[in-house]
């Protein structure tokens, strides 16, 4: 199942340890802000099936190596070289779905989907920058802790890309149109943020994150985690809730931002330009899909929904571009196509939007077998 072993002396970039009864996932590329390659979600996938069978685990937990934070995101670079093959080929989004970055996505929802179903408490340390798939990784755990250093976002409408690793669906769940806001400007949230858009559970100062991890070798993690929570400071985003559903709970982005330039609001205008700033095909499959899992009945009806999405993107113009510009020359100035939410054309969006046949991610279906 390895999709790449281990050689010479590099060192692991998953740590898998057991400590007393703490299953410990540690994150081990830090160079890389411990972003999230295929034979990493391989190397989880296991350790958690391990664990599920294993007595002696009672809880696990997930931290990342470094001090910079816990993940920023997927391997967004062999992404880039997936889709750039991807659009010289002219493939479709069902040839996209068998590339390295679609079997990637594949088990990569699959450990999402585990990790919200996990029969264990499963403690994820959302301590530094949680971006994309860190979002995956902790955002469906039974116990979700954010720290004072928590930078937590979901930055892929500014890399031509869709919310995804189950995003959508936790991004409907926030209050009112919160997740929208986030989405749409991709706005990093604080630690309080994070509590109030439903993100995270619990504050605990980053100090007293190692002693937490060792109180979880021996002690429930309802226990452990009262013992070093504190209440957390006020979210200014839930501060300003009343403007932001008003303004986003509009059907189009276009009617989206007409609302935020309207407004008046200084921090109204603020969002309409980091709107105005992203990739507008992005932008508008975003709206559909969030307001889509809105209704949905599962995580894993939503993962299904992201990866026919996630495939499709590979086909695009706006994925490439967007990591170029962002990621790979850092120059911050992609040029989309279409390059104006008026050029994005009903079609352009469905052509995010279509079944991969015989290449579906099929979770909702292995659900629903498994729950008859
Ligand atoms: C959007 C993303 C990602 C991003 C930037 C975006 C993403 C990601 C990274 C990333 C990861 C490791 C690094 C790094 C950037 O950036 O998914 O510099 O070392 O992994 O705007 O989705």
């Amino acid at each position: 199942m390895s999709a790449e072993p281990q050689t010479g002396t590099a060192p692991p970039e998953v740590l898998i340890e057991k400590h007393g009864g703490l299953g410990l996932i540690t994150l081990n590329r830090p160079k890389a802000l411990n972003a999230l390659n295929h034979s990493m979600a391989l190397t989880i996938l296991d350790a958690l099936r391990e664990w599920e069978r294993d007595d002696s685990v009672r809880t696990v937990a997930i931290t990342g190596a470094g001090e910079r934070g816990l993940c920023a995101g997927g391997d967004i670079v062999a992404i880039h070289a997936d889709a750039e093959q991807a659009v010289a080929r002219g493939a479709s989004p069902y040839e996209s779905a068998d590339s390295p970055s679609g079997r990637f996505w594949r088990d990569e929802y699959v450990l999402n989907a585990l990790i919200s179903r996990y029969p264990k408490p499963y403690v994820a340390v959302m301590d530094g920058i949680v971006m994309g798939g860190g979002v995956g990784l902790s955002g469906h755990a039974s116990h979700r802790i954010v720290t004072e250093r928590s930078m937590i976002g979901m930055p892929e409408t500014g890399i031509g890309f869709v919310p995804d690793v189950g995003g959508t669906w936790l991004l409907a769940r926030s209050p009112g149109e919160i997740g929208t806001h986030v989405a749409l400007t991709t706005a990093r949230m604080t630690a309080s943020d994070a509590i109030a858009a439903r993100f995270a559970d619990y504050f605990v100062p980053s100090e007293h994150i190692p002693a937490l991890l060792d109180t979880l070798r021996t002690t429930d993690p309802d226990i452990a985690i009262a013992k070093f929570a504190q209440p957390a400071p006020a979210s200014a985003l839930q501060a300003q809730q009343d403007w932001i559903d008003a303004c986003y709970s509009a059907n189009t982005v276009e009617e989206i931002l007409h609302r935020l330039q309207g407004d008046g609001r200084p921090e109204a205008a603020k969002a309409a330009a980091d709107v105005l700033a992203k990739s507008p095909a992005a932008l508008k499959v975003t709206l559909r899909e969030l307001r889509g899992a809105r209704t949905a009945g599962s995580l894993e009806e939503v993962l299904d929904q992201e990866y026919r999405v996630s495939v499709a993107a590979l086909t695009t113009h706006d994925l490439i571009e967007g990591i170029r510009a962002q990621v790979i020359d850092k120059d911050r100035t992609p040029r989309w196509s279409p390059a104006t939410l008026a050029e994005v054309t009903a079609a352009d969006v469905e052509a995010y939007l279509g079944e991969l046949g015989d290449r579906e991610l099929g979770s909702a279906a292995a659900k629903d077998k498994d729950t008859q």
